[in-house]
């Protein structure tokens, strides 16, 4: 596939960061629009009424556009043959899927409610955070969040990440799936407590197996909690 497409970005989120980590690491030509502030007006939402970031573009998909992370890793593995990061051997591809969709729908809304709160980043409807608690009641949730993440983590460790958490997701090097967790523990620096050492120690071995294609897109979510980090210290 020679067609060049686009990701609509948001640059500091980690949602965003995974994709933009694939797009580089796997050599697939690409046009970046970031969106930030535009998401809820009319020309982003008449083409991505989710109003979320990552979308990606091309003429190849049914109504042009895709959203959801996990998914448009797994498209472009799909489509530009990137078996590497995504393995063809069905126990394999099992595992990946199984963490990427463990990801979506069980780590991330929990890692969410313990580092948006500490990064002033607005909740979902119907959350503790955004509901009339009282500030000790919303502290207390997003304790409990965090002490959610710490055994998530552990539990991730043993489930899918091989060599006892001292490998990668489904193969010996990095997978989409690993793109989608290290993306996620950038913002580890926002949790309270600092994540285990080996979660640590995994996040490098992910940025060094790929490199570039990796430190790039993690500079911007990084700039972006050294930011958050200034303001805080100015106030
Ligand atoms: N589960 C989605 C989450 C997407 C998401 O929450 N995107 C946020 C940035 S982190 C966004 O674009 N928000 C813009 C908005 O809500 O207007 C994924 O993994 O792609």
């Amino acid at each position: 596939m020679s067609e060049t497409v686009k990701l609509n970005i948001i640059p500091p989120s980690v949602n965003n960061m995974c994709v933009r980590v694939l797009l580089r690491a796997g050599g697939i030509a690409h046009e970046e629009v970031n969106v930030f502030g535009k998401t809820r007006g009319e020309e982003y939402a008449s083409k991505c009424p989710t109003f979320a970031t990552p979308s990606l573009e091309s003429a190849a998909l049914p109504g042009g556009i895709m959203v959801e992370s996990c998914a448009i890793l797994s498209y472009l593995c799909n489509a530009h043959g990137l078996d590497q990061y995504y393995p063809r051997d069905p126990s394999a591809r099992a595992v990946v899927d199984s963490a990427n969709f463990h990801h979506t729908g069980g780590f991330y809304p929990v890692f969410a409610r313990a580092v948006y709160p500490n990064m002033g980043f607005p909740l979902y409807p119907g959350e503790t955070q955004t509901s009339e608690a009282s500030d000790e009641l919303k502290a207390a949730a997003r304790d409990q969040a965090e002490a959610e993440v710490h055994r998530l983590l552990e539990v991730i460790k043993t489930c899918f990440i091989g060599k006892g958490g001292e490998g990668f997701i489904g193969a010996d090097s990095p997978t989409i799936a690993d793109m989608r967790l290290a993306a996620s523990l950038e913002f580890a620096p926002s949790l309270n407590n600092p994540i285990a050492d080996w979660a640590k120690a995994y996040v490098a071995r992910v940025e060094q197996a790929l490199g570039d294609a990796y430190t790039g897109p993690a500079s911007d979510v990084r700039g972006f909690l050294e930011y958050l980090k200034s303001q805080r210290a100015a106030t």
